[in-house]
């Protein structure tokens, strides 16, 4: 039987698609169980709203995984994204430590900011805390913004080459996980895209697509999603990685060619078909 269970844990941003209000319809999608534990509710994500709400959920965070133990639940992954506070990342270390087994893929989507700024509410002092998550992690996926925050580089939005992004890349494998993606990277004009190593292979990836003008929220959050309910399909990570680049620029181009205010997130539910299809389920 190759079902598989995700235990995802992300904030609920009630409005403005990201966080669990993508990673649950995209993993559901590619035919994984999904059970959830929401760091936070906001009213909406905090990139671009004025006056959003936030209830933090760290107390609930450890009564909840405490619960699934007794009931000696198994886990065939763990995904984590935005993380509310910096205690949240204590407890987050003991969840992992709680369902990780052998065959468990930890990925972690390290969330702290973008365009080479801090989301509101991250700090100096937490991205120290998420090196130690993303060392227990099998796989990260940063944007080059929480590549450069995680390394401590100086953000570098374009100019560099492909021996800069090799390194980097080395560089984040070395903190821990055995693959890491660097989303956002482009090497010429209309081109931007994913590059991804595999340090127990050392094997590079790079998979290109184009640019499509605008900001999105969101679709870190449907990038890693998609790649993970690939992975958990069972696809080497070349074609996650192909299937989790096109999958995002095709809800990118839908919400760009309807013109949609872009704070609200990716239009992504009439691109799952075609998902569900690159995966052949
Ligand atoms: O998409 C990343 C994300 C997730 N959750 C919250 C956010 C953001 C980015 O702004 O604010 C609450």
């Amino acid at each position: 039987m190759d079902k598989k269970r995700v235990i995802a844990v992300h904030d609920i941003s009630c409005m403005g698609r990201c966080s669990l209000t993508v990673a649950l319809p995209i993993l559901s999608a590619a035919g994984v169980e999904t059970s959830v534990i929401p760091t936070a509710v906001l009213s909406t994500h905090t990139g671009g709203f004025e006056g959003f709400t936030f209830r933090d959920l760290t107390d609930e965070i450890e009564p909840v995984f405490s619960h699934w133990k007794t009931l000696g639940v198994k886990a065939d992954s763990i995904y984590t994204g935005y993380v509310g506070s910096h205690r949240q990342l204590e407890i987050l270390s003991r969840l992992i430590d709680a369902f990780k087994e052998k065959d468990t893929f930890v990925l972690v989507d390290p969330v702290m900011g973008d365009a080479g700024r801090f989301y509101t509410s991250i700090d100096a002092r937490f991205v120290e805390g998420m090196r130690s998550i993303c060392a227990s992690a099998d796989m990260i996926v940063p944007n080059l913004t929480e590549a450069c925050m995680l390394l401590d580089l100086p953000y570098v939005s374009c100019g560099y080459d492909e021996s800069y992004i090799k390194d980097m890349l080395k560089k984040l494998c070395a903190m821990g996980p055995r693959y890491a993606v660097l989303s956002g990277v482009s090497f010429e004009k209309n081109t931007t895209g994913a590059a991804a190593y595999d340090s127990e292979r050392n094997e590079y990836i790079y998979c290109p697509c184009r640019v499509v003008e605008g900001f999105y929220h969101g679709s870190g959050d449907v990038f890693a999603s998609a790649l993970l309910g690939a992975v958990m399909n069972g696809k080497e990570i070349a074609e996650s990685l192909d299937i989790a680049v096109n999958f995002t620029l095709s809800c990118i181009c839908r919400t760009h060619d309807l013109g949609c205010d872009t704070r609200y997130g990716l239009e992504f539910e009439k691109e799952l078909g075609k998902y569900i299809d690159r995966l052949g389920i």
